[in-house]
């Protein structure tokens, strides 16, 4: 099994990497692909050395899976040549997502829609992908009727660029700028770019990446996404107003049965999801779980979810794993 990791030397990919190693993936072969700067760079993998190829080279070298994770641009003109020759592609970037030609995949939610046609898979965005944990099995449940979430995403979620500001600017140094104002001891409502209704572009993506994956558009999501001087993982404040009423105790026992969701919700105990206790791991946290008495059928939540690993590498390979497992490559 050849797989490739296009944008191997980014944030993403280099998780991307940690990941499939962690896991054991089973290669045989790795194709770090990055930008031509980076051609010839070597990198270590499984005890073993690869060197860095271009993009036309890594399709030359016909891999079954290419894992991407080097924008929409880079996906938009190469997953479409790496699918011609072959390959399954998996897409981190918001490329394919909303095109109806092209699945969306969370594993635990909908993986069961893939099959062998599919040659370029979208992984849907990070913040997406935590909510969407937490919500399926409470819609399947309950029916959800509207969603009101507001973001607190970490500066890894921006790339490299984000991380070097917040550094520079706790060190009182001047350096390129990847946010219009300083982050630190700051809170920007901001993240992507505007659109005309006045939502961002990330706000949309909840949107409509939640009415595709539930594949209900009766499913209303309106969100605020906020960028927070923090590096773990991404939060998130969700209330939900169901279909039906729901009972508290099954509410817990739905998410703590649903494959990838950890309930850490005792707050007598101070007991409750943080980032920096779900950096580096691959499970969603979901805590402050409480009624909302303001209106009916209504929940709070709290969800936090490293947004490198499951909002992104991890939810990818186990696309991968899944599609091998299936024998669908
Ligand atoms: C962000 N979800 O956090 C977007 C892209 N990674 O900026």
């Amino acid at each position: 099994m050849k797989v490739a990791v296009v944008g191997a030397t980014g944030m993403v990919g280099n998780v991307m990497l940690k990941v499939l190693e962690e896991r054991n993936f089973p290669l045989t072969e790795l194709i770090p692909v990055a930008s031509e700067r980076s051609v010839g760079n070597k990198i270590e993998f499984a005890g073993k050395e690869y060197e860095v190829v271009g993009l036309e080279t890594a399709v030359s070298m016909k891999p079954e899976i290419a894992l991407f994770s080097a924008g929409g641009d880079t996906s938009l003109e190469w997953a479409p040549k790496f699918a011609a020759a072959g390959t399954t592609v998996i897409d981190n970037s918001s490329a394919w997502r909303m095109n109806p030609e092209n699945k969306l995949v969370i594993p635990e939610i909908n993986a069961d829609l893939l099959s062998a046609e599919d040659k370029i898979i979208a992984n849907p965005n990070c913040s997406t992908i935590q909510l969407l944990m937490a919500l399926k099995p409470l819609h399947d449940a309950y029916r959800i009727k509207r969603v009101v979430v507001s973001t607190y995403q970490s500066i890894t979620g921006t790339g490299v660029k984000a991380v070097k500001q917040l550094e520079n600017e706790y060190a009182g140094a001047q350096g390129e700028m990847a946010y219009p104002y300083p982050i630190h001891r700051n809170a920007l409502p901001h993240c992507d770019v505007f659109q005309d209704n006045g939502y961002t572009k990330e706000e949309m993506k909840l949107t409509n990446e939640t009415k595709k994956i539930l594949g209900d558009d009766s499913v209303n999501v309106t969100a605020t996404a906020i960028r927070i001087p923090v590096v773990g993982g991404h939060s998130e404040s969700v209330n939900i107003e169901f279909e039906r009423d729901f009972d508290e105790v099954e509410v817990r026992q739905l998410l703590n049965d649903f494959p990838g969701i950890k309930v850490q919700d005792n707050p007598g105990v101070n007991t409750y999801p943080m980032p920096i206790y779900a950096e580096g791991k691959d499970d969603v946290f979901v805590g402050r779980i409480r009624r909302d008495h303001s209106q009916p059928n209504s929940l709070n939540m709290w969800i936090v979810a490293d947004n490198l690993r499951k909002g992104a590498a991890t939810n990818a390979v186990q696309i991968a794993e899944y599609l091998i497992e299936n024998k669908l490559v």
